[in-house]
């Protein structure tokens, strides 16, 4: 019968299996990397990240989707009835561990073998990566955060054991740390944590309850707690080290009592534990535990924002793709005049927030590296929680638009497009929600008078902008700014 086809099935988006997988068909990294790195430094990582954009289509993908079919497991007994509480991961979660330390995805930003590119090269991997990670991501940003915050004020000991662990390449060797700092009271107010720190011979025994502690099959993890006694401000808020096992793997005075059942990030255990006397040292001194743990929410909330810009790239190449295949009244997508225009509109934004973001990626090198200037420190302070409120919403938004554009195979789980609705909705909870960052803005401005800093920034690009059509653009801006003083 005419207009009906029995035969016709739709083809599915695919993703790019061409040489360099997703870094060479990016919109937009490669364009970035070759703006932003010497020629020299560039020629150097170049070949790695085509190799790993190939590889992250290739081989992560299946093993994100194999470990997102076979989700963590809590087995709180031994068939005897002894108490074990062991996490029971797949196979494929325990290979994206092993991928992560042979690409260096910790190790690069630490070597710093590329100077004040070092973090470019690191988070394009991370960017590359976590689309096909199953949110390993996550672990991996509280390992780079906890080798930061070690970096600037763990005991030589630490440095020795675990910042070596962190940071290594060998997977045998490679560790991943936790943060356990949410307790039921709350994920923002982290003063009114109860965990108690019991002095006792050189280091703390921690007691108490941590209601949020992702990865929780990590080897270590940096905790707050407050010491037993303490009459500080803070009542003895702190931070402290500990690793989770024992010599003969068990774990180390700490019960697992359940992994979440959350909306999304499936393949990732996020456990609810109770410390019972878990050895623990301390970082820096007694009360100063927001303060060190600062150090690493800074990293991690880097991490939530290219993990998002992550998840943008591939929900857009989804889109588009999708585009080139599908065709309704009698055209393919593509050549639809408004689904362009959609799309293009969806990119826009898109690429803005990286180029944001990727900018602060430079500011974290120089500043890691010593050649941040006093004033682009204090802009990398200011605009670090602005960048992550931004790409979290962004990417709930863009997502979202995106099963729009896919239409009805959106909505369907097996097309895969749910999953990135539900992962993406972590991003604005997940290390800060945009309330609580919009307070550590006005504590960067009060505190440390970054706004000065950008402002001087902002003028000096508005300055350089010398075409006439954005003239207009260019004094709208300049108004928003004159309006933050
Ligand atoms: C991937 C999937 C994951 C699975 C699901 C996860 C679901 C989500 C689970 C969660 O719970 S995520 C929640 C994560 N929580 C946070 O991100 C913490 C949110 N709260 C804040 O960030 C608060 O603003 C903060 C705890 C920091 C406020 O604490 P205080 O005690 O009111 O801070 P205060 O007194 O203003 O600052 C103490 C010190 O830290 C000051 O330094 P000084 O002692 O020298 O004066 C501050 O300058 C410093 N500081 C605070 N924030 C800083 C900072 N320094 C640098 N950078 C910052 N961002």
């Amino acid at each position: 019968m005419p207009g009906i086809h029995p035969n016709f099935y739709q083809s599915a988006p695919e993703l790019p299996r061409e040489k360099g997988g997703t870094f060479l068909t990016d919109p937009i990294l490669p364009a970035y990397l070759r703006y932003r790195i010497p020629s020299g430094v560039l020629e150097s990582i170049w070949k790695d990240l085509e190799r790993f954009g190939e590889r992250c289509v290739n081989e992560c993908q299946g093993l994100a989707d194999q470990a997102e079919a076979n989700p963590p497991r809590h087995v709180p007994f031994d068939p005897w009835g002894r108490r074990i509480d062991h996490i029971e991961v797949s196979e494929a979660w325990n290979k994206l561990h092993r991928i992560s330390a042979e690409e260096g995805l910790i190790a690069i930003g630490y070597e710093r073998a590329h100077g004040e590119y070092s973090r470019l090269y690191q988070f394009s991997k991370i960017y590359l990566f976590h689309p096909s990670s199953a949110f390993y991501t996550c672990p991996l940003a509280m390992t780079d955060g906890a080798a930061r915050v070690i970096e600037l004020c763990g005991t030589p000991k630490m440095k020795e054991r675990a910042f070596r662990h962190l940071t290594s390449r060998d997977p045998k060797q490679f560790w991943t740390s936790g943060q356990w700092m949410t307790e039921r009271t709350g994920g923002s107010d982290v003063s009114s944590t109860s965990t108690i720190a019991r002095p006792s011979g050189p280091g703390y025994l921690l007691f108490g309850d941590k209601w949020f502690t992702s990865a929780t099959t990590s080897e270590m993890a940096l905790a707050l707690g407050k010491v037993e006694g303490a009459t500080d401000k803070r009542e003895g808020l702190s931070l402290f080290y500990l690793e989770l096992r024992d010599q003969d793997g068990r774990l180390n005075k700490i019960r697992i009592n359940r992994l979440k059942d959350k909306l999304g990030t499936k393949a990732l255990p996020t456990a609810e534990l109770t410390l019972e006397g878990v050895p623990a040292t301390m970082l820096g001194e007694v009360g100063e535990g927001v303060k060190r743990i600062a150090s690493m929410l800074n990293i991690t909330r880097v991490y939530n924002s290219v993990t998002a810009l992550g998840t943008m790239a591939r929900v857009l190449w989804l889109a588009k793709d999708y585009a080139k295949k599908r065709q309704a009244f009698g055209k393919y997508l593509v050549d639809q005049p408004l689904h362009v225009e959609t799309l293009a509109d969806l990119e826009t934004e898109f690429e803005a927030t990286f180029v944001f973001g990727f900018h602060l990626l430079h500011l974290l090198g120089k500043d890691e590296t010593g050649k941040a200037s006093a004033d682009e420190s204090k802009v990398l302070r200011l605009l670090t929680p602005v960048l992550k409120l931004w790409s979290a919403k962004q990417c709930i938004s863009i997502v979202s638009e995106v099963i729009e554009c896919i239409g009805g195979a959106g909505y369907i789980e097996d097309t895969g497009f749910p999953r990135f609705v539900r992962d993406s909705q972590v991003f604005p909870i997940w290390e800060g929600t945009t309330n609580v960052l919009s307070l550590d803005v006005l504590r960067a401005m009060e505190r440390e008078n970054a706004l000065v800093s950008y402002l001087q920034d902002l003028e000096s690009r508005l300055a350089s902008v010398k075409s006439p059509d954005l003239q207009a653009e260019v004094a709208r801006v300049r108004e928003a700014g004159k309006a933050l003083k």
